[in-house]
């Protein structure tokens, strides 16, 4: 043992490693989807995975024979050397090749299966920016940031754009990984069974709040979905002049906000996320932090100091200004 202490490191990265697999709280795990597309890949999955394993056992089973049956002994003589055996070489080579091409037929099914458009969907245009997700329903009129509702038991048409870097759309419980690339239209489809909450992420590193551009999406019932479109295309109300939300209401032009982000009939900026409803989400600056008024306040603090590298930069608000433009955000509903 030239270092034991580096063995009990990789025996404790090991079983740590093993013990990830226990969670029983995993929101993001692909290994139980819930809907077509979700459960098309991981039954490819396994189909390949225990191949694999059949593969990887066979092979570091015969090394370690092979190296404990061969190992050197002072009584022993050196066993005898061959070189070519073409029975075994043919053998080694027709066997993986057979077994890459069981591997491809449902591989190639599932390619053609995932690649067709679905009949009737709901369709959404998701914009990936850093560090944020924008969606838009062109049937609806409704633009909304983070957060994306769909009806569960419908397809789902996802047309994916990029307008900085590369970004990638993952909702791991519904379907696979799509790049989201400036200069290109991509589409990725799926459904979920039954009304859910589904985490996902950008799983391409985008800048310095990569993991930080997360999602959440909303398979509801059709009517609650059909509900919350309703909701999404009402025109906020002005608040009363007068009021903290009043002041606030002022202030959001005067501060700049306005410039950057659209509130129906006041503003129309498309730089930062959509706040005509921003208070109706669960979670705001890449679903990073929960929508309280804490939060809020701290967001309008230094967003870059709480979401590194956030493209909302510091506006030097004071407390007051602060307190007045989040009971405006508070009537965002
Ligand atoms: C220079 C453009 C710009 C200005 C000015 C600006 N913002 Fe932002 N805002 C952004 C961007 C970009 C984001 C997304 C940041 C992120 O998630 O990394 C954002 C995010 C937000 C969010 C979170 C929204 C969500 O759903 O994730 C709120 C709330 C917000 N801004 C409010 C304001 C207010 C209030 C003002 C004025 C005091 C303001 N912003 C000024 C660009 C701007
Ligand atoms: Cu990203």
């Amino acid at each position: 043992m030239r270092n034991p202490r580096r063995i009990w490191y990789a025996l404790v990265a090991g079983i740590g490693l093993l013990a990830v697999a226990c969670a029983k709280h995993a929101p993001q795990t692909t290994l139980k989807p819930e809907g077509p597309v979700g459960r098309k890949i991981d039954s490819l999955f396994t189909f390949t995975f225990w191949i694999a394993a059949a593969v990887f056992v066979l092979v570091e089973f015969g090394v370690v024979y092979l190296v404990w049956r061969y190992r050197h002994r002072d009584d022993r003589p050196e066993p005898a050397q061959v070189h070519g055996n073409t029975r075994l070489e043919m053998t080694w080579t027709a066997v993986p090749a057979l077994l890459l091409l069981i591997v491809a037929v449902p591989t190639f099914r599932t390619i053609f299966e995932l690649a067709k458009t679905p009949k009737d969907p709901i369709r959404v245009t998701v914009t990936g920016h850093q560090f944020w997700w924008e969606y838009n329903y062109p049937d609806y009129g409704v633009t909304t940031a983070n957060e994306v509702h769909f009806p569960a038991g419908r397809n789902v048409e996802f047309t994916l754009k990029g307008v900085d870097v590369i970004h990638s759309f993952w909702i791991p419980r519904l379907s696979g990984k799509h790049d989201v690339e400036p200069g290109r239209v991509s589409r990725i489809s799926m459904k979920a069974d039954k009304p859910g909450v589904f985490l996902g992420q950008c799983v391409e590193f985008c800048g310095l709040s990569h993991a930080n551009m997360r999602l959440r999406a909303f398979a509801q019932t059709p009517a609650d979905f059909d509900a919350w479109v309703a909701a999404q295309k009402a025109v906020p109300g002005q608040p009363p002049t007068g009021t903290p939300a009043g002041d606030g209401f002022a202030l959001f032009s005067v501060k700049g906000c306005s410039g950057c982000h659209t509130v129906a009939g006041v503003s129309t900026g498309t730089v930062g996320p959509n706040l005509s409803h921003v208070y109706s989400r669960t979670a705001f600056a890449g679903d990073t932090f929960d929508m309280t008024p804490d939060n809020l306040r701290m967001w309008l603090h230094d967003p870059p100091g709480v979401k590194p590298g956030s493209k909302m930069p510091n506006l030097g608000l004071s407390s007051t200004e602060i307190t007045n433009l989040v009971a405006y955000l508070q009537t965002l509903k």
